[in-house]
């Protein structure tokens, strides 16, 4: 038994949930998990019992044994502190500054563009409308995506060279974009069809195909 272990929403719709997971199991860390089935209150997916796993109410929660640490990016940075090694973070000063600077605006950003396009691992590819806030995310998210690789596609195909934090912080966005059938341009395309054949990935939306619960709301 690992003495890591990560709650979970559901693997279908819990993007926050997506983005340690996908990290820490590309990255070969151990650790358990459970999943806790997110339901629908009108306003938001909740479930009455999360603060019973989550000082937050809120999923992901990572245990290291009995402390927990949540909110995504903190649990990202704490595996990346717990396994040096790995690599998580680009090795380099400046280029770690700035994978931290991408990390962070999708932390903190893109509200039309994950409010109106809710994250659906299992959905069949299909357009739907959006507004132009979303379309404006969408673009920035383009951008990030292209100019990461334009100047760091030369250490690997993910956007800073190497399997990162950003990657897996930007992982909901790309199963969005695929699943909504948003085209983008130039290295941006080629950095999805990577994302979305990491093995990690894969496991994850077999997982998420596999879950009975359906979310009415977050079906577009
Ligand atoms: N800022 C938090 C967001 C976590 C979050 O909103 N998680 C959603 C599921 S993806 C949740 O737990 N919702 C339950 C609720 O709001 O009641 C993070 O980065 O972990």
């Amino acid at each position: 038994m690992a003495d890591l272990k990560l709650i979970l929403g559901n693997k279908n719709y819990s993007s926050w949930s997506l983005r340690p997971w996908i990290a820490m199991r590309h990255a070969g860390i151990e650790f358990d998990e459970e999943v806790v089935q997110l339901d629908f209150d009108g306003d938001g997916p909740f479930n009455a019992h999360l603060k019973d796993y989550s000082p937050a109410g809120r999923v992901p929660v990572l245990f290291h044994g009995d402390t927990p640490i949540w909110e995504s990016l903190a649990i990202l940075e704490y595996v990346a502190e717990l396994n040096p090694e790995k690599e998580l973070w680009p090795a380099d000063r400046l280029v770690r500054a700035q994978a931290r600077t991408a990390a962070n605006e999708m932390h903190a950003s893109f509200g039309a563009l994950r409010s109106e396009l809710p994250m659906n691992v299992r959905r069949e590819p299909s357009k739907v409308d959006y507004s132009p806030s979303a379309r404006k995310d969408i673009d920035r998210v383009q951008e990030i995506w292209n100019d990461a690789r334009a100047a760091h596609g030369d250490g690997g195909p993910f956007l800073f060279g190497s399997f990162s934090i950003a990657d897996a912080m930007y992982a909901p966005v790309v199963s969005r974009l695929a699943v909504y059938d948003i085209a983008l341009d130039g290295a941006a395309t080629v950095y999805m069809e990577t994302m979305l054949a990491l093995p990690a990935y894969q496991e994850w939306k077999a997982a998420a195909v596999a879950e009975p619960w359906v979310i009415e709301a977050e079906e577009r």
